[in-house]
C-alpha cells in the first residue's frame, strides 16, 4: 500500500467531538431512544462495516459491484472524458475503483469520509494506482456544509458518486435534503450516480441486517463500546440484544438494541434508565422502488436520466443530472 504523501491534498474538516456527546445525550433523552447511524463509523466500526459487506446474507455490496462491472461501458458513455469524481462517505473506496476504471481519462477523485484515517489510506491506495489523476481526501461528515470551492479541484464534469444505498439510512425528509445538498455540489449538466436498494422479500432483508456470523450485531455493539470509551459511559453490552425487522408500512429495515432487563447507566455524567424490552433505535435502511426513488430525486431538483437494474431488480444505480 502507498502512503499519504501521494495524495494531492488531505483536508481535515473533522466534525467537533462535542457533536457526538451532544447527539448521544439528546438521543438517549427521547421517549424512543435513538442514536444517529453516522456514529457507527469510527475506525473500528468502519472495519466491522467492511466485514458486513462480506457477509453472505448482505447481498447489497456484491450486487452493486456486479452491476457496476456490467454497466462500465454505458457509464463511460454517459460521463464523457475528464470527469471529476467526488465520493461522500467513501469508506474503503472499493466501488469507485470500478467507476474510475470504467471512465474515459477521469481527471480527479476526491474521497470524503467521517473516518479520516480510513479515507486517507483508501485514497492513498487509489493514488498509487492512478498517478495520472488528481487524488484528494477529506475528513468530513457529509451531512454538514462544505465549501467545495475551497478544494483544489481541477475543471471537468463533476460526478458525485454515492453508492451503497446509504441514502436509505436517512429519514425520507432528510434523504431529500441530502439529495439537494449533492445537487448544490453540481453545476448544470453535472451528475449524481447513486446506488439505491430496492424492496424485496422480508426474509431476505431481515437476514441481510442480522447476519448469522454476527457482523451486524457487532457493528451495533461497537457503538455501545464507543459511547463507553469516548463519553465515559457505563452501558453493559451484555444487557442488550440486537434486533432487526422489516417495517412494510415505512418500507424500511429498522435496527435496535433492546434491553434484556431493567437497567440504568450513565453517559458523560448523566443517568439513563432502560426498562426491560425498551429499545435504542440505531438505524433505518429504507428500500425503494425505481419509481419512488425517481420521484424523490425530482423533488430534490435532480433529473433522472438513466437507471441500471441488477437481475431480479435486487438493486438499482441511478444517473441523475442537475
Ligand atoms: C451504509 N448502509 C447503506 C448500510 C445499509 O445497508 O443500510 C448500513 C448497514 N447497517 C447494517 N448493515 C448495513
Amino acid at each position: 500500500a502507498a502512503s499519504a504523501p501521494e495524495l494531492a491534498f488531505f483536508k481535515d474538516l473533522r466534525p467537533p467531538a462535542g457533536d457526538f456527546r451532544a447527539d448521544v445525550l439528546d438521543g438517549l433523552s427521547k421517549p424512543q431512544k435513538a442514536i444517529a447511524p453516522k456514529y457507527f463509523y469510527d475506525a473500528q466500526g468502519s472495519r466491522i462495516f467492511d466485514a458486513i459487506t462480506r457477509a453472505p446474507e448482505y447481498y447489497i455490496t456484491r450486487t452493486e459491484l456486479a452491476l457496476l462491472d456490467q454497466t462500465g461501458p454505458e457509464l463511460r458513455a454517459l460521463a464523457g472524458p475528464g470527469a471529476v469524481v467526488l465520493e461522500p462517505g467513501a469508506g474503503s473506496s472499493v466501488k469507485v475503483r470500478k467507476l474510475i476504471d470504467a471512465l474515459d481519462n477521469p481527471a480527479a477523485y476526491v474521497g470524503m469520509d467521517i473516518s479520516g484515517e480510513h479515507v486517507k489510506a483508501a485514497c492513498a491506495d487509489i493514488a498509487s494506482d492512478h498517478q495520472d489523476m488528481v487524488i484528494g481526501a477529506v475528513c468530513h461528515d457529509f451531512t454538514r456544509p462544505i465549501d467545495l470551492d475551497a478544494l483544489p479541484l481541477p475543471p471537468g464534469r463533476r460526478i458525485v458518486f454515492f453508492p451503497g444505498s446509504t441514502i436509505g439510512n436517512f429519514e425520507l425528509i432528510d434523504a431529500k435534503a441530502l439529495l439537494q445538498t449533492f445537487r448544490d455540489w453540481l453545476r448544470p449538466g453535472d451528475a449524481l450516480l447513486i446506488g439505491v436498494d430496492l424492496r424485496k422479500d422480508a426474509a431476505i432483508l431481515e437476514a441481510a441486517y442480522d447476519d448469522a456470523g454476527g457482523a451486524t450485531a457487532a457493528f451495533n455493539y461497537n457503538l455501545v463500546a464507543r459511547i463507553n470509551a469516548e463519553l465515559d459511559g457505563t452501558i453493559d453490552p451484555e444487557g442488550l440484544a440486537y434486533k432487526a425487522f422489516w417495517n412494510p408500512y415505512r418500507s424500511r429495515v429498522e435496527m435496535y438494541l433492546q434491553a434484556l432487563r431493567d437497567q440504568s447507566f450513565t453517559v458523560a455524567g448523566r443517568s439513563f434508565q432502560l426498562r426491560a424490552e425498551e429499545t435504542i433505535h440505531t438505524e433505518n435502511s429504507h428500500k425503494f422502488t425505481p419509481d419512488i426513488f425517481r420521484d424523490l430525486a425530482r423533488s430534490a431538483g435532480l433529473a433522472p436520466k438513466h437507471v441500471f437494474l441488477a437481475p431480479a431488480e435486487a438493486f438499482s444505480i441511478h444517473w441523475l443530472e442537475r
